[in-house]
């Protein structure tokens, strides 16, 4: 077989050996680029997670985007470098780059055996709430703060819009998850309104706190959703919804018929695979069998 390649005749061993040295070239080429998106760095990106946090997988949900947005961008490099100069014998390589996310080392931090609150994982975060990311020797604890850590190292996609109104829109219903919602029902909480106030009352206490959130973010976002939350782009309030509705469905039996524009945004994101890896029953610690 002859093969023209850049104005040269090249024989099969030629071909051969011309395909391995792009091979390697590129190998190399990819690494470098996954140690400056910090794929490479699986030792130094931490998360500190319990399977059933709500606000540990916001921060998962963020760490598959923002990988598979990486695996994209090469993907695009890839098939024009081998269907213009090789052919398609190595596409199959790249799907590889399509399942992984950014990558990090899950560490589950046991809420049920009130690991949180060990003198180890208390140096991590003092308050002893998950998650806790640790990249080298930066250490972050709060949701919040490691998705706009992220942002600012991993500026592949973007979790912001640059539209201002719709950056603080997202900075808005964020907030109404993680300040007006989740702590409501956090753990301590729930533990104190059982003892205190009566068992029976722990349901109709979370379920009303999720229901006036929800009422706010149906309201706040009519006009600016559009197959996400606020727009085409999956963006930084999603990542706050999804894991709230998800435990209002599974653990608080929300009636969710009350709420048809979150209803839709829970189907969208259902179909996403950075969603659906994030999801509780897909960690390692996952046990489906324990109630919180
Ligand atoms: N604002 C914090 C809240 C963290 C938080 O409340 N984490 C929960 C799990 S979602 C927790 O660790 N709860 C333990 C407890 O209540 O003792 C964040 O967004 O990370």
């Amino acid at each position: 077989m002859d093969r023209c390649l850049m104005n040269k005749s090249l024989s099969d061993n030629d071909v051969v050996s011309y395909f391995d040295k792009v091979n390697l070239l590129f190998y190399l080429v990819i690494c470098d680029v996954q140690a400056e998106s910090g794929e490479s760095n699986k030792n130094k990106l931490k998360l500190y997670s319990y399977w059933r946090s709500s606000c540990s997988q916001r921060v998962r949900i963020a760490l598959n985007l923002k990988g598979y947005a990486f695996s994209f961008a090469l993907l695009k490099v890839w098939i024009c470098f081998w269907f213009f100069l090789v052919g398609f014998h190595f596409l199959v390589l790249i799907f590889s780059f399509l399942v992984t996310g950014l990558e990090y080392e899950y560490i589950p931090v046991n809420l049920l055996k009130g690991e949180h609150f060990s003198p180890d994982f208390l140096k991590l975060n003092p308050l002893g709430y998950v998650p806790a990311l640790v990249d080298g020797e930066i250490v972050i604890s709060d949701s919040f703060a490691i998705l706009m850590y992220l942002e600012e190292k991993y500026p592949q996609h973007p979790l912001l819009p640059s539209d201002l109104q719709k950056k603080a829109l997202n900075y808005q219903a964020a907030n109404v998850v993680c300040s007006s919602i989740q702590p409501l029902q956090n753990m301590a909480v729930l533990k104190y309104i059982k003892e205190k106030v009566g068992p029976d009352e722990v349901i109709p206490w979370v379920q009303s706190h999720i229901n006036k959130g929800f009422a706010a973010l149906e309201k706040l976002l009519k006009d600016s959703a559009g197959k996400y939350a606020t727009g085409n782009e999956v963006s930084m309030a999603d990542l706050f919804i999804e894991p709230q509705i998800l435990g209002a469905i599974k653990r608080f039996s929300v009636d969710m018929t009350q709420f048809p524009l979150l209803s839709r945004l829970h189907e969208a994101y259902s179909e996403l695979p950075a969603f659906q890896n994030a999801m509780p029953e897909n960690q390692p610690d996952a046990s489906p069998s324990s109630v919180t």
